[in-house]
């Protein structure tokens, strides 16, 4: 999920633009707001593959469970019968979990192409390296660019089914209502028939999942901080680091986990020609990591309109990957 770019192109210019916007908007608006899509430059990926590591942060260890030891039921879920197929990853980055899924079908000769989507080249062209030497026999079509115009591209390319996986617990990362224009936006852009692999991280004793997010290191604290130096330095901003405090929380009725970073006193940041002034105390919202029940997937399922398959979780039962159909048929 790298966002930089090569330097001085045309696209560069036109994401820092929209970094900029999107950055003032955010900081102009009450409450302040920054957001977490752009947490992901070179620092930023390095801190977040630490963070993966780490032992409190237990949603990579869990789906990874799921893909690694419960890889037939998964294919058996997901994997459309006798009938070749595109195998979608939004997001796929290094493809560390779905490359259980790929070895198992490559190893029963399923028929089909694997095609990643990611916004960055860079990651892909990694991930088709690494995938070539340890899977020669996989079809790769890697797709660079947002999820949407990459799966009109994709069905452009084929007309076969499509299977997507979407991983990871990103779905929290989104508000609900973008959750739900995300998920019905997938719906309308499938046909009938094409199914999607959704990961959701699930509600569990508080304390686990506010240590996930609060970490001893301060690794969680460094990704939030993260972006003002980004700021800094792409947006000609003068953020000091030392006067902003991460702070976290988790809200378990709601499933809410939220990050903050604190002004730890009154100063006046300035972002180019704007200045933005902070009360001491006051919060800029960075991160939206939402926990789900089984009855709130089921609202985002029939919201956006699609057919339940059924669903696979980890040996605790912390995370579940779940499986929807299109069905065009049945809708609305
Ligand atoms: C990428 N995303 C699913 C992570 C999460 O758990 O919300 C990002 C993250 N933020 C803090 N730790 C990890």
């Amino acid at each position: 999920m790298n966002l930089q770019l090569q330097p001085h192109s045309e696209v560069q210019k036109s994401h820092v633009n929209d970094f900029h916007r999107d950055v003032l908007k955010g900081l102009k608006s009450h409450p302040k707001k920054l957001s977490s899509k752009y947490f992901y430059d070179k620092a930023g990926d390095r801190l977040f593959q630490e963070i993966m590591a780490m032992p409190e942060y237990y949603l990579t260890q869990c789906e990874l469970d799921i893909f690694k030891n419960k890889t037939a039921d998964l294919a058996r879920l997901i994997i459309p019968e006798n009938e070749p197929f595109d195998l979608i990853e939004l997001g796929a980055g290094d493809a560390m979990k779905s490359t259980f899924l790929l070895k198992h079908l490559v190893e029963k000769g399923t028929q089909f192409t694997y095609m990643p989507i990611d916004i960055s080249g860079n990651i892909l062209s990694i991930l088709k390296e690494k995938l070539s030497r340890e899977l020669p026999d996989l079809e790769i079509q890697a797709l660079e660019g947002e999820y949407f115009e990459m799966l009109q591209k994709a069905a452009s390319l084929s007309a076969r089914r499509k299977v997507i996986l979407f991983l990871g617990s990103n779905i929290g990362n989104m508000d609900a209502g973008e959750a739900e224009s995300f998920c019905y936006s997938l719906n309308q852009n499938l046909a009938s028939g094409d199914r999607v692999l959704i990961g959701f991280d699930l509600k569990k004793n508080p304390h686990i999942i506010l240590n996930a997010y609060s970490d001893q290191n301060g690794i969680t604290a460094a990704f939030n901080l993260n972006l003002l130096t980004r700021i800094n330095r792409d947006l000609a901003a003068d953020f000091d680091l030392k006067q902003f405090q991460h702070y976290q929380t988790y809200d378990p009725v709601s499933g809410a986990c939220k990050s903050y970073l604190v002004s730890l006193k009154q100063q006046t940041v300035k972002i180019g020609n704007d200045s933005i002034l902070f009360e001491e105390n006051e919060l800029i919202d960075m991160e939206i990591s939402q926990k789900f029940s089984t009855e709130k997937i089921e609202e985002l399922r029939e919201k956006s309109g699609f057919k339940h398959l059924g669903e696979i979780k980890d040996s605790k039962n912390w995370f579940v990957d779940t499986a929807w159909q299109v069905n065009k048929d049945n809708q609305y």
